[in-house]
């Protein structure tokens, strides 16, 4: 993928850039957790029908999320990252640190993150840094308003994180990367067909198979992100006159 000095990057990434991490995704063949489909586990329906289901889920997960390690693909946009600055933006919906982990700074999760709680009620009380994790028969913690507190995850039904600043970049980008997201979810598989509203963006993917809404891409790699990402950018670089040579 050729990256000129006037291209503006804007990268999507779902579960799959983790797979190789170690996590699994949702949709796939390990997707279920329990016998339950993320939409059982990961709404307001199910918090309000069994908060300690909800929380059993997220536990597990922020047991395994505290061991996993950043791969190939994460550390890739990193690298492509320190060559573009301010051009480029990434905006992952997953919930996991492993982009932060590898270093990488422009960076929204539109999904919120494993390792952040808030009160069920929409009190004063703002989101907070936490691994707190349901064990045995303890209750589930309470705000000083006596609201219960739940992770700070965008579930179906709610509105995504940070969507002003995602629908801003998407506007001013020339290229358009989705990685590992199965394009069902919305609004994120829309994304792809907004970025084209400006006409003169081309749109890839990566991924091991074709997402569902593979018809809005220019071009499709198929492989695993960790193997496809760190060959994939060729960066043409634009040298400012005090670094050019001297005549
Ligand atoms: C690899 C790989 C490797 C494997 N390398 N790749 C229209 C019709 C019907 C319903 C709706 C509609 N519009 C909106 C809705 C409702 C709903 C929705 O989209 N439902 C659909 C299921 C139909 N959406 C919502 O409710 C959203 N909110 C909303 O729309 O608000 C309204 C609004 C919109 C805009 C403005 C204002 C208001 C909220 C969605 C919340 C999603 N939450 C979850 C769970 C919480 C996070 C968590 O607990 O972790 O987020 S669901 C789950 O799906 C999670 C993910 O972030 C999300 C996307 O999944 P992803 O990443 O695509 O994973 P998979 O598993 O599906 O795919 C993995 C891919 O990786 C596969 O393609 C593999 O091939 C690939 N892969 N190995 C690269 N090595």
């Amino acid at each position: 993928m050729h990256i000129g000095p006037a291209d503006r990057v804007f990268v999507l990434t779902g579960a799959g850039i983790s797979a190789e991490s170690g996590l699994p995704t949702f949709r796939g063949p390990n997707g279920l957790w329990r016998g339950h489909r993320v939409e059982e586990v990961a709404s307001p329906i199910a918090w309000a029908r069994d908060a300690r289901l909800v929380w059993t889920f997220y536990s597990e997960r922020r047991r395994k999320h505290r061991t996993v390690e950043p791969n190939p693909g994460h550390h890739a946009l990193v690298q492509l990252e320190g060559a573009l600055g301010e051009r480029f933006f990434l905006c992952t919906q997953n919930v996991d640190r492993l982009h932060e982990q590898a270093g990488s700074e422009r960076l929204v999760h539109m999904h919120g993150k494993i390792f952040q709680s808030r009160c069920e009620r929409e009190c004063s009380l703002p989101p907070f840094d936490d691994d707190w994790t349901l064990e045995g028969e303890a209750a589930i913690p309470r705000c000083p308003c006596g609201g219960r507190i739940r992770p700070h995850i965008c579930w179906f039904g709610e509105t995504p994180f940070e969507l002003e600043r995602i629908f801003a970049e998407l506007s001013r980008s020339t290229i358009f990367l989705a990685v590992g997201t199965s394009g069902v979810v919305e609004p994120a598989a829309s994304f792809v067909r907004f970025a084209r509203r400006n006409g003169r963006v081309r749109t890839f993917y990566v991924g091991p198979e074709e997402p569902a809404n593979a018809a809005s891409f220019d071009e499709v790699f198929l492989g695993p992100s960790g193997e496809v990402l760190p060959k994939l950018f060729r960066v043409e670089q634009d040298f400012s006159p005090a670094e050019k040579a001297p005549q």
